[in-house]
């Protein structure tokens, strides 16, 4: 056998102890914790250490497949490194086994650091690198022995595929561990993870779940509130189309029946409140469109749905927050913080909900079932903590949270902003008349006035659709004129205070995005 293909042998033996130290380790996590899988942690740890300008980039270029960018990136890093592990194995032993429990001890550090991680957790890793280890030990053995046996019987021309020669026994025993380990644990390890990322028993539970009937009922849609326009963002966006931006790999299972959330810190009582108990409460429905912070000038991370939730200010005033509190500092099972200011939660003229229901559903499981909150007039990442299990009344001086630990804003308010849906951007149309159209937001101060300016020509003011309330989007339109040639659309809105989009464009970060969108087309 020569170097090359020794090589090659001995970077698959290293490629085939890595798929086995990852399926032993989703074994034992399906048993012992699906959050403790390694491959999830370390993708976890990654997400949590990246610079948050990488971060950034990552969900500006890939939005919401940063997910699945990630794991990609990180598998092929696993599988370079498992490679490398197998050579070294075969060449320089034991660097090979050295690096494969490195490995697994970082992996296993990034599991035991975990939110909810508990020392346990570390038994999946330590159980699949060992695993791991004798795979390699014992696959890299039979490599030799058939590279020797293959050398020797080149030696004596003609017996090199002899059945029952020494080589042709030695390649068996060696095909024999690498097949079959690479088979068992490929089958394995799919189905454990299939089973891990196992939604099935919570979403059984939410499906089962009968959302009560609010006792505030959101006032009928409004007619005309949803305009007739092909290629306009829907008024209310399914809960299947709907934006999801969270730092999750993998979605918190939570079972209704076992959550509770509990209301901490500076308040003259700590409270605790079960599933049950909050269902049990007077629910508030209405609408409120969201707005994540990262959303780009013309961007889709901004959704509207019906929410069902019990107000977060009724709650607080049962703990009743001492003086000199500022802020609520939420927590989710999985570890994600988010500082609202407490004065928005208290405002007796702002629905912020403790979120049970979206669209007439129980929450989804990505959008934060069984509880979340909801704030109207505040992007996400200040206020819209799904899977919550903790608000703690504190100070903006003692607290800060994810965030806002990167380098964004500690204060969120929504800005006035608005969106060309139709024509879409690089959009060849006929000449003739032509709906410009979109939506346009300032949620909880409401849009007065959206304007369009085509080619630098005088603005002109599109007709607005009626709104549902101040917290969601509003459609508008204007009819155009379109004539031969290439265009540039433009808009700008005006909040209810009289404030109007400047053009200038701002970058998402630190506080979000501004400027005018402008949307070029072509007319044929
Ligand atoms: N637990 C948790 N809640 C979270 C986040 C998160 O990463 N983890 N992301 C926040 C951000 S940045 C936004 S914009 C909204 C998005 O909510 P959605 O995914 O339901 O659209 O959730 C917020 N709540
Ligand atoms: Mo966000």
């Amino acid at each position: 056998m020569d170097r090359r293909s020794e090589t090659r042998w001995a970077a698959l033996v290293g490629v085939i102890s890595a798929a086995v130290t990852l399926a032993l380790a989703e074994v034992a996590a399906l048993v012992l914790a699906p959050a403790s899988s390694p491959l999830l942690a370390v993708g976890s740890l990654v997400i949590d250490l990246v610079p948050a300008w990488l971060k950034n980039l990552v969900i500006d270029l890939f939005g919401t497949a940063d997910k699945i960018v990630l794991l990609a990136t990180l598998g092929l890093v696993v599988l370079v490194l498992a490679a490398v592990i197998g050579v070294l194995e075969y060449r320089r032993p034991p660097f090979g086994i050295v690096g494969l429990v490195l490995v697994g001890l970082i992996a296993t550090l990034a599991v035991i650091t975990r939110a909810e991680a508990t020392t346990v957790w570390a038994v999946p890793t330590v159980l699949g690198m060992i695993g791991g280890v004798v795979v390699l030990r014992v696959a890299v053995d039979r490599l030799h022995r058939w590279s020797l046996a293959a050398t020797r019987a080149a030696e004596i021309r003609g017996a090199v595929s002899a059945p029952g020669s020494a080589a042709a026994v030695s390649r068996r025993g060696f095909l024999t561990v690498a097949v079959g380990a690479a088979a068992a644990s490929v089958v394995v390890g799919v189905a454990a993870r299939a089973m891990n990322a196992g939604t099935t028993a919570v979403n059984a539970v939410r499906a089962a779940l009968k959302l009560p009937a609010p006792a505030v009922v959101a006032p009928p849609i409004p007619v005309g509130a949803q305009l007739d326009i092909d290629g306009i963002s829907a008024l209310v966006t399914d809960n299947a189309d709907f934006y999801r931006i969270d730092t999750a790999l993998q979605v918190p299972v939570i079972d209704a029946n076992q959550w509770k959330l509990r209301i901490t810190g500076m308040v003259e009582e700590e409270i605790e409140i079960s599933f049950e108990e909050l269902l049990a409460l007077p629910l508030v429905e209405t609408y409120v469109t969201l707005m994540c912070v990262s959303n780009e000038v013309g961007g889709q991370l901004t959704g509207n749905a019906k929410w069902l939730g019990y107000p977060i200010r009724s709650l607080l005033e049962r703990a009743r927050p001492l003086s000199g509190a500022d802020v609520v500092l939420s927590t989710s099972q999985d570890g994600w913080t988010a500082t609202t200011p407490l004065e928005v939660l208290q405002d007796t003229e702002r629905n912020s909900l403790l979120a049970v229901g979206m669209n007439g559903e129980a929450l989804p499981l990505e959008h934060g079932f069984p509880v979340r909150m909801v704030v109207p007039g505040l992007y996400g990442y200040v206020s819209a903590t799904k899977w919550v299990v903790e608000l703690k009344v504190s100070t903006f001086a003692q607290e800060s949270a994810y965030w806002t630990d990167r380098g964004w804003s500690a204060k969120g308010p929504v800005k006035t902003s608005s969106r060309i849906d139709v024509p879409s951007f690089g959009a060849s149309i006929e000449p003739g008349t032509v709906a410009i159209a979109g939506v346009a937001w300032a949620q909880h101060v409401g849009i007065e006035r959206v304007e369009v300016r085509v080619d630098n020509d005088p603005w002109q003011e599109a007709t607005l659709a009626e709104p549902i309330s101040t917290d969601t989007w509003r459609q508008w339109f204007i009819e155009w004129e379109a004539t031969s040639g290439d265009h540039v659309l433009e808009v700008r809105a005006t909040n209810a205070e009289g404030d109007t989009q400047k053009e200038e464009r701002v970058d998402v970060i630190p506080d979000g995005a501004e400027g005018w969108h402008t949307v070029q087309v072509r007319v044929a």
